[in-house]
């Protein structure tokens, strides 16, 4: 007899699930399915997961196709239970290639082909949808995207355009997905869209997805001018569709906490916010080599604007930016000085100059620091005026951290939780129209 086992979570159970089940059964005569717990589902960095427990169990029961569950509980498990069972093949999705291939030691490993797409009509009890996410774009963060929203129960990225066709297509093959060269098939195949294409493009982009009624995710800088960061809410408002700027900072847990810490008065009134991000970049690099759009400012801005304009508003009196420029013009350095009535703050981001990357926020009774990769929070500390009264804090920041935007704009398409006020439309508003004021002072704007 060959005994075949799998794993999952199979939350809000799908024809993906069901066609890996079936196929896993074919494998051989005896098949065991390990449903993950909660817990495990935490500790492994996957959010939004709906279903119970008992729920996930009943749905792969009613498939017919399995003889035995086991509860999947730990990381190191498997192993175990493939001793255990005397397992002969260990299965699952192709979206796990390479990553079970340390059971070979124990028994056969094979991936199938995992289900590209997911219908998003498919009743269950709850009538809940499967968001399909389409990306638009297919550089450096496209691929941090996919493997971050699988770790996000509920959506289904499933297609992939990009102007350059050859471009797509190998996106879509790496990742399994479905390139698109017309916008419109793109648009016909998705309820919503993520955009990480170049930052010159997302206006047009983010009109074109809302005209198709689809929710928006846009990479920041969302937009470079104030009236088209306006516009584009104004038309997803009036659509009742969310659109979302994706700046990773502003979801994640540890910075959540780090403004609720500013928030409870622990440290008086905020007077001054400093914010640090430099990254060197090579010199060929597109962000080093683009004279209208390139530049440390667009890059990095919109991270270390964040905490001020969460901390500040909008309000301030006066900002001026001083900035070092390469052989080519662009600039490599810039500090951004924002006055406010009762505060300043500046801004710091580097492309070609590297500093320390730091987040300090003062007030009236003490200050807080966090350190790089402050805009991935993990860690920060509270100082009072008695050096040795430190109070530390820490969070988990897990992967590339996309995964907490998705989840955020997942809750907010399905109107459960409120996290619109993580980054709001104002905010978005705001960064726009700092970029707008940098473009013109440095550059001329193209229209
Ligand atoms: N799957 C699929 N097609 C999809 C979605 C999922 O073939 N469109 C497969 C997955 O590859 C996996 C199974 O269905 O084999 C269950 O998927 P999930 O519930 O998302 O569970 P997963 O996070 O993949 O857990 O220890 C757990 C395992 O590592 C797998």
């Amino acid at each position: 007899m060959t005994k075949v086992i799998t794993y999952g979570t199979f939350d809000l159970f799908h024809e993906g699930h069901y066609r890996l089940l079936q196929r896993a059964k074919a494998l051989g005569d005896y098949l065991i399915v390990g449903v993950t717990t909660e817990a495990f589902d935490r500790t492994r960095g996957k959010l939004n997961v709906v279903d119970s427990l008992l729920t996930r169990i009943e749905n792969v029961k009613k498939t017919g196709f399995v003889d035995e569950i086991v509860i999947e509980e730990s990381i190191g498990q498997k192993v175990s239970d493939i001793k255990k069972y005397q397992v002969d093949i260990f299965t699952v999705g192709s979206d796990w290639i390479g990553q079970f291939d340390y059971l070979k030691e124990y028994c056969q490993v094979v991936y199938l082909e995992r289900t590209k797409n997911i219908s998003s009509t498919m009743l269950r009890e709850q009538n809940r949808k499967i968001q399909r996410i389409g990306i638009i774009g297919t550089g450096r963060i496209a691929h941090r995207f996919v493997p971050e929203a699988k770790l996000v129960s509920g959506v289904n990225t499933q297609a992939v355009y990009n102007p350059h066709t050859e471009s797509a297509v190998r996106f879509a093959e790496e990742w399994e997905l479905d390139p698109y060269e017309k916008l419109e098939d793109f648009f016909a195949a998705v309820d919503s869209v993520y955009i990480a294409s170049p930052h010159e493009t997302h206006y047009d982009y983010i009109k074109a997805a809302l005209e198709h009624d689809k929710h928006v995710l846009c990479e920041k800088p969302m937009a470079l001018r104030k009236a088209q960061a306006e516009e584009v809410f104004r038309i997803a408002k009036g659509k009742n569709l969310i659109l979302l700027e994706g700046i990773k900072t502003a979801y994640c847990p540890g910075f959540n906490q780090l403004l609720g810490i500013t928030g409870s008065g622990m440290i008086g009134s905020i007077r001054n916010v400093e914010a640090c991000f430099t990254k060197l970049e090579s010199k060929d690099s597109r962000e080093l080599t683009d004279l209208q759009y390139g530049g440390s400012f667009l890059e990095l801005g919109s991270y270390c604007m964040l905490p001020v304009i969460k901390l500040f508003g909008g309000g301030y009196t006066d900002v001026r930016f001083d900035t070092i420029r390469g052989d080519n013009g662009l600039d490599i350095f810039t500090k951004a000085s924002f006055i406010y009535p009762n505060g300043i703050a500046t801004v710091t981001c580097g492309l070609g100059v590297k500093s320390e990357g730091r987040l300090l926020i003062a007030g009236t009774k003490g200050y807080m620091v966090a350190e790089a990769p402050w805009w991935k929070t993990a860690y920060f500390e509270v100082h009072h005026e008695d050096p040795g009264e430190v109070e530390k804090y820490s969070d988990r920041f897990l992967g590339d951290g996309l995964r907490y935007e998705i989840s955020d704009f997942l809750s907010m398409i399905n109107g459960n939780g409120r996290s619109d006020f993580k980054l709001t439309r104002s905010e978005s508003v705001a960064f726009a129209d700092v970029m707008e004021r940098f473009l013109e002072e440095n550059r001329s704007l193209a229209d």
